[in-house]
C-alpha cells in the first residue's frame, strides 16, 4: 500500500509519474516539525535503514549522516556526506516496516543515528516535500511496489552486458586500436572501448577532434568490424565559443540557464568558460536530447554523461574576485603572514563546487522560475533524461546505451549510472558490493565500479579481485584517470587469470542478462541483502559482505589485501562453484552455516542455493559469439527450474512472452 502525503509549497517532480492523490492525515511514523522542516522516527536497537541509492558506508545506513546533494566528488571516502546521486528511498525494517520516498529536489539531510544512534532525522532545506509512504508483507515486496511506483527502469542493450575497457587518456585513434589489438591478440574479451574527453574537438559536446580521430565514421566501422562498440562521453556544460552552433543556437534560443538579471550564466568545466543547458525546460531538453543525434548518425550506439553534478570548476565571477584578492594580498611583499597565507589557500580551494555557486543561476521551468539550489539534485537526471527521449525519438527500434554519474530517481528509466570517480582502494570494491542492492532499490540496475579504480595508482590484485566482483555487475568497465598507472588487463603479469575471468563474464551472460531483464521489468532487484530473503536470521541481519544474485546465486568475493581467502556464512546449504577456466567448475556442497574459504587470486568462487539452476553458454570473444539460445545449466538438486528470459538484445519488445522459458535441469 502506497500513501501520498504533502507538506509546503511542492515542486512536481517527474519521479513518480501517476501520483496517487495525496492524504490529509498526520504522516505514519515520523513526527513533524514544520517550523525545523525535519521528520524524525525513532528506532529500535535491531531496526535497519536500508535504501539511499548511491552513498558511503554500508548496506545498513545506520550510524551516519548523509545529505542529497549531487556533488562531484572524486575523494570520497567513509566521512563523505553526499555523492555524485541524490537517491531519496530508505527502507526501515525491524519493529516497523515500511518505504520512504521524499520527493525532494533540493538538499536534504538524512541523519541516520548519527546524532542520536536510535533517531533518525531528515532535514529539508525548504518546506516542499512530496512524501511516498510504503507498507508490504517484506522489504522486497516493498521495493517492487516502489518500483512500480517509479516505473520501468532503463534497458541497455545486451551487448552493454559485455566487458569494457576506459581510460582517460586514450588521446586518439592508434591508442585505441592498440586496446583493441591487445584484448583480440590475448584472447580477452571485450565489447566496448569508451572515449573520454580528449576526442572531442576542445572538449566541445557533439564534435569529434579531427586530427585524433579523422573520419569517425569510418573508424566507428572499423571497430564494429571486430565487434567493438565506441562509447564517448558527453559532458553536461557547453562551451562558450561564437561559431559553435550548440552554443550559438542555445543563445539565440534561450536554452541555457541564467543569472538574476536575465544574462547567461558562465562558469568554467573543462571547456573553460561554459553555459548550462536549463535541463528544466523541456524545449531546451528536447534541443540537447536532439543533439546526439550526430554522433548516432556516424555509427554510435551509447554514450555516458558525465559533469552533471553539475560540477563547476569556478564561476566567472567568483575567479574575478578571487583574483583580485589575491592580488591585493600579494600586494608589493613576497612574504604572507600565517593569516594572509591561509586566506591565499581558501580563495582557491573555495573556487570548485561553491555552494555559493549554485545560487546564482536559475531554471525557467513550466512550474515557473527557480533557482538552481532549490531544484538541484534534478539536472543530472533531466540531461540524461534529454538524451534517453531523443533516442526514443531517433532510434525507436533500438536500445541505446545511456548512463550518468549524476542522478535522482526517476532518471532510472533514461539510463543507468555508474558509481562515480572511485580510487584504486581495497574499501572501494567493498563499497562497490554496498551500493549495488541500495542502487537496485532505487530503479538503477544497470549500474558497476570503475574496476581497477579510477583514482590513484592500482596494482594487479587489486584489480584481480575487483574483476571477481564485477565479473557480477551488469556495468563491467575497467576505468582509470589521467596520468594513473596503467591497468587494463593486458598491463599486468597474470594475463591468464584475467583471461580467465573475463571468459567466466560471457559465459555466465545468458543468465546475468536474465536476471537484468527480469529485475527490470518486474521491478526487481537484481542484487538483494541476504536479511531480504532470511528475515529472521539474525547472522543475516549483519552481513555487510555477501548478496544474493537473483534467486539463484550468493556472491561474497574477497576484497582484502593479501588474503588468500575468507569467512562465508551460509544461511542455507548451497553448491560452492569454483571457476577453472574451459567452462568447468568445481563443485564443493557446503552445509549451512559459517566456512572458511580459500580463494587464491585470480580465482572465482560463487555459491548456487539448492533447488535452483543457472543457464551458462560456452563463452565468446564478444557478446555477438554468444550462444542465447542453446546454453548449458548448472543446477544444484533435484526438480529445479529456472524462468529464462532471452531476446534479440537490442529491440524495445521487452513484454513479448516469447522472451520468457522455464529451463529444467
Ligand atoms: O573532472 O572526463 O567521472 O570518469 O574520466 C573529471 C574525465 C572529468 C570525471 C569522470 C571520469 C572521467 C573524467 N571526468
Amino acid at each position: 500500500m502506497i500513501r501520498r502525503y504533502c507538506f509546503g509549497r511542492v515542486f512536481e517532480t517527474d519521479a513518480v509519474q501517476k501520483k496517487p492523490e495525496a492524504q490529509a492525515g498526520a504522516l505514519p511514523y515520523f513526527s513533524v516539525n514544520e517550523e525545523e522542516m525535519s521528520l524524525t522516527f525513532s528506532m529500535e536497537k535491531d531496526d535497519i535503514v536500508y535504501g539511499l541509492g548511491e552513498n558511503v558506508r554500508g548496506i545498513n545506513k545506520r550510524g551516519w549522516m548523509y545529505k542529497s546533494k549531487c556533488s562531484d566528488q572524486p575523494h570520497h571516502h567513509e566521512d563523505t556526506q553526499s555523492m555524485y546521486a541524490a537517491h531519496n528511498f530508505i527502507l526501515v525494517s525491524g519493529k516497523e516496516q515500511f518505504g520512504l520516498f521524499i520527493d525532494y529536489p533540493g538538499i536534504l539531510t538524512f541523519d541516520v543515528g548519527y546524532t542520536d544512534l536510535s533517531v533518525l532525522k531528515i532535514t529539508a532545506s525548504d518546506w516542499n516535500l512530496d512524501i511516498y509512504v510504503i507498507e508490504g508483507e517484506n522489504p522486497r515486496d516493498i521495493v517492487r511496489q516502489f518500483r512500480a511506483l517509479i516505473g520501468r527502469s532503463y534497458i541497455a542493450p545486451r551487448w552493454a552486458l559485455g566487458a569494457g575497457q576506459s581510460r582517460w587518456g586514450y588521446m586518439n585513434r592508434d591508442d585505441v586500436r592498440e586496446v583493441v589489438r591487445q584484448y583480440r591478440s590475448l584472447g580477452l574479451p571485450l565489447d566496448m572501448v569508451y572515449l573520454d574527453i580528449d576526442y572531442m574537438e576542445r572538449y566541445k559536446d557533439f564534435t569529434v577532434n579531427e586530427e585524433r580521430f579523422p573520419d569517425f565514421t569510418a573508424f566507428n566501422e572499423e571497430m564494429k568490424e571486430q565487434n567493438i562498440r565506441l562509447i564517448p562521453i558527453i559532458d553536461a556544460a557547453v562551451k562558450e565559443e561564437k561559431g559553435y552552433p550548440v552554443y550559438d543556437e542555445g543563445i539565440e534560443k534561450g536554452y541555457f540557464c541564467t543569472d538574476e538579471n536575465g544574462k547567461p550564466f558562465v562558469g568554467a568545466v573543462w571547456p573553460g568558460r561554459s553555459l548550462f543547458t536549463d535541463m528544466l525546460n523541456p524545449e531546451a531538453r528536447d534541443w540537447f536530447g536532439n543533439q546526439y543525434k550526430v554522433l548516432l548518425d556516424q555509427g554510435v550506439e551509447g554514450f555516458w554523461n558525465d559533469m552533471n553534478e553539475p560540477a563547476i570548476f569556478y564561476a566567472e565571477d567568483r575567479l574575478a574576485d578571487s583574483l583580485s584578492e589575491i592580488a591585493k594580498l600579494a600586494g608589493t611583499q613576497q612574504n604572507l603572514s600565517i593569516e594572509q597565507f591561509r586566506e591565499f589557500m581558501g580563495l582557491f580551494s573555495s573556487l570548485s563546487g561553491n555552494p555559493d555557486d549554485y545560487r546564482k543561476f536559475w531554471h525557467d521551468t513550466p512550474q515557473g522560475r527557480f533557482r538552481h539550489d532549490q531544484v538541484h539534485n534534478l539536472y543530472g537526471y533531466n540531461m540524461t533524461r534529454a538524451a534517453g527521449e531523443a533516442f526514443e525519438r531517433l532510434e525507436p527500434d533500438k536500445r541505446i546505451l545511456l548512463f550518468s554519474r549524476a542522478s535522482y530517481i526517476g532518471m532510472h528509466r533514461y539510463g543507468g549510472i555508474w558509481q562515480g570517480d572511485n580510487k584504486s582502494w581495497w574499501s572501494h570494491i567493498l563499497l562497490n558490493l554496498h551500493m549495488m542492492p541500495s542502487l537496485n532499490m532505487c530503479g538503477f540496475l544497470y549500474t558497476g565500479a570503475d574496476l581497477g579504480g579510477f583514482g590513484c595508482d592500482t596494482t594487479e590484485d587489486l584489480v584481480l579481485r575487483w574483476y571477481a566482483l564485477g565479473v557480477f555487475t551488469p556495468l563491467m568497465r575497467n576505468h582509470a584517470a589521467f596520468r594513473t598507472r596503467e591497468q587494463e588487463p593486458y598491463q599486468f603479469k597474470d594475463i591468464d587469470s584475467f583471461r580467465r575471468i573475463l571468459q567466466l563474464r560471457y559465459c555466465l551472460l545468458p543468465y546475468l542478462y536474465s536476471e537484468y531483464m527480469k529485475a527490470a521489468i518486474d521491478g526487481d532487484m537484481m542484487f538483494r541483502p541476504l536479511s531480504f530473503d532470511h528475515p529472521d536470521d539474525k547472522r543475516c541481519r549483519t552481513i555487510e559482505d555477501q548478496l544474493y544474485l537473483g534467486n539463484e546465486l550468493m556472491i561474497a568475493p574477497v576484497y582484502e589485501q593479501n588474503a588468500a581467502g575468507r569467512y562465508v556464512y551460509l544461511p542455507e546449504r548451497m553448491k560452492m562453484l569454483r571457476w577453472l577456466g574451459d567452462g568447468k567448475f568445481e563443485e564443493t556442497v557446503l552445509e549451512k552455516g559459517d566456512h572458511y574459504i580459500e580463494v587464491p587470486l585470480g580465482d572465482v568462487v560463487f555459491f548456487l542455493r539448492e533447488g535452483h539452476l543457472i543457464p551458462v553458454s560456452s563463452g565468446g570473444q564478444c557478446e555477438a559469439e554468444v550462444d542465447f539460445e542453446h546454453v548449458n545449466t548448472l543446477s544444484f538438486g533435484e526438480g529445479a527450474q529456472y524462468e529464462y528470459y532471452h531476446d534479440d538484445g537490442v529491440s524495445r519488445n521487452y513484454e513479448a512472452k516469447e522472451n520468457r522459458t522455464i529451463l529444467r535441469a
